[in-house]
């Protein structure tokens, strides 16, 4: 840790992994004395503007300096990133700490760990590198982000060595309990209207082996709720014994859907998202397209069934 002045980005949509990396990493650095920017596209989304230190981040204008290093955490690609990628790539070097099976190594400098549950796990590990000084934020931080990409630790991504992390942080005084309860139990009345909505759109293909759920922007606009409140939503045709592939379909404009996806044993999700030009994980990938939902569908389980 050389430089003095470092730019923290993650991807745009971001996640609790993604907002806690950059604020995990940019308190360690800050412990150090070193000058740091968060940069966010658009203002922290829900639940991770709960995250300690979530004030921190800044959207544009972003204070432009002469920055020593540009960080970008957990971003499968420079893409992902948003429409301030050109900003973003205009400092050198550009490190990519980043867990994707899909990452495709944008970085002068990369730490791509596809073996680590999440980018917060990483991000430990260059902290305990460079021997920065881990705080209750820090800590706080890391296992939010760990707890959230492993499914709160159920997922295949839990091992021995995230779990050991995550109790390091508690050792910080980390609570579970109070943070998962911030995190993951923040349900508003109008969130729960949309998963009612939601549940009753569940389909199932394949004999039963694919369950696809849908969240049209009609049902968000009547129940009042916010796009992201569907996150996490994909787990409930995913739990459901015999699936193997479920499948969020999000609109996200009148012709346009994010199709999320997750797998539960042998089906590597992040190969099948890659033949709509998305990616991901094996077992969480997504990805967006244009057209009518009904076309959509039809491609996507054509491809699909390929895998089943
Ligand atoms: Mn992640």
């Amino acid at each position: 840790m050389d430089g003095q002045r470092f730019l923290l980005v993650t991807h745009r949509d971001p996640d609790v992994d993604g907002i806690g990396s950059i604020l995990a990493f940019g308190k360690a650095l800050l412990n150090a004395e070193k000058r740091v920017v968060l940069f966010t596209e658009k203002p922290v989304p829900s639940p991770s503007n709960l995250l300690k230190g979530a004030g921190m981040v800044v959207q544009d204008p972003c204070p432009e300096e002469d920055f020593d290093a540009v960080v970008v955490l957990d971003c499968s690609e420079m893409t992902r990133v948003g429409a301030r990628r050109s900003f973003v790539e205009k400092y050198k070097p550009l490190i990519n700490i980043d867990h994707h099976e899909t990452n495709d190594f944008f970085g002068d400098l990369n730490l791509v760990d596809t073996g680590s549950s999440s980018t917060g796990e990483l991000v430990y590990k260059v902290i305990k590198a460079a021997r920065l000084t881990i705080d209750y934020d820090v800590a706080e931080n890391i296992f939010a982000a760990i707890q959230t990409d492993t499914g709160s630790f159920r997922y295949d991504n839990t091992t021995a060595a995230s779990m050991k992390i995550a109790a390091e942080m508690i050792s910080y005084g980390v609570k579970p309990s109070k943070l998962s309860r911030k995190l993951m139990h923040g349900y508003t009345k109008s969130g729960l209207r949309l998963l009612e909505l939601a549940l009753g759109s569940v389909e199932y293909y394949h004999e039963n082996t694919i369950g696809m759920m849908t969240v049209s922007l009609e049902m968000i606009e009547k129940t009042g709720a916010q796009a992201e409140d569907s996150e996490g939503f994909v787990d409930f045709p995913r739990f459901v014994l015999g699936v193997e592939v479920a499948v969020l379909i999000s609109q996200t404009d009148e012709n346009e859907y994010k199709f999320s996806l997750r797998s539960n044993n042998r089906v590597n999700v992040a190969l099948l998202a890659s033949r709509f030009a998305g990616g991901g994980h094996a077992k969480a990938a997504g990805f967006s397209r244009r057209g009518s939902i009904d076309v959509l569908k039809r491609e996507f389980l054509r491809e699909a069934v390929q895998f089943l």
